[in-house]
């Protein structure tokens, strides 16, 4: 199975990018995490990118806070999916970083999830590899269902309480 790279721009960024790893972990998807920053490591993520197909990856989470440049940064090197995780690590509540992370110029896109939104992230590498893993596709939906069940349990709860 192909490895998802998880890049997070600053160890500080490590309680919102565990959730991604933990979901990767959940669904038995192999993933790489490192630190490497567009502004202070730049030719450590230059270099990531440029390689991360020839070393099998299928995916890539990058995660930035504040003038989030990362996700472009490694979009622009590689042509593999990249998904950007705008986090919240400022006064400006993530605004500064989901803008920075979400408003990619036309021809290097980066799929954006919600600020801290380190879950999706991972469910979209996971959906990214089920096209072509229908093991992994069989498990995304046996999770939708469940998830489909624990809603419709709340509900049969509420709605016994309150509609007499
Ligand atoms: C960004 O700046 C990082 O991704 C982090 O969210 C933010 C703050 O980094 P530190 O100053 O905590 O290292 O580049």
């Amino acid at each position: 199975m192909k490895k998802v790279g998880i890049i997070m721009g600053s160890d500080s960024d490590l309680p919102v990018v565990e959730k991604a790893i933990n979901t990767l972990d959940e669904y038995g998807v192999p993933c790489e995490v490192h630190v490497f920053s567009a502004h202070r490591t730049p030719e450590q993520s230059k270099s990531f990118a440029q390689n991360a197909k020839a070393n099998g990856f299928g995916a890539i989470i990058a995660a930035a806070g504040k003038a989030a440049h990362l996700a472009g940064a490694i979009a622009a090197n590689t042509t593999l999916p990249v998904i950007g995780i705008p986090v919240k690590s400022s006064t400006l509540d993530g605004m500064d970083a989901l803008l920075s992370t979400v408003q990619m110029p036309a021809g290097i896109p980066v799929a954006t999830v919600a600020i801290d939104g380190a879950v999706n992230a991972a469910l979209l590498c996971i959906q990214i590899l089920a096209v072509s893993d229908d093991s992994l596709a069989e498990k995304l939906s046996a999770a939708r269902a469940a998830a489909t069940e624990k809603v419709l349990a709340a509900n049969r709860k509420i709605e016994e309480k309150y509609n007499k």
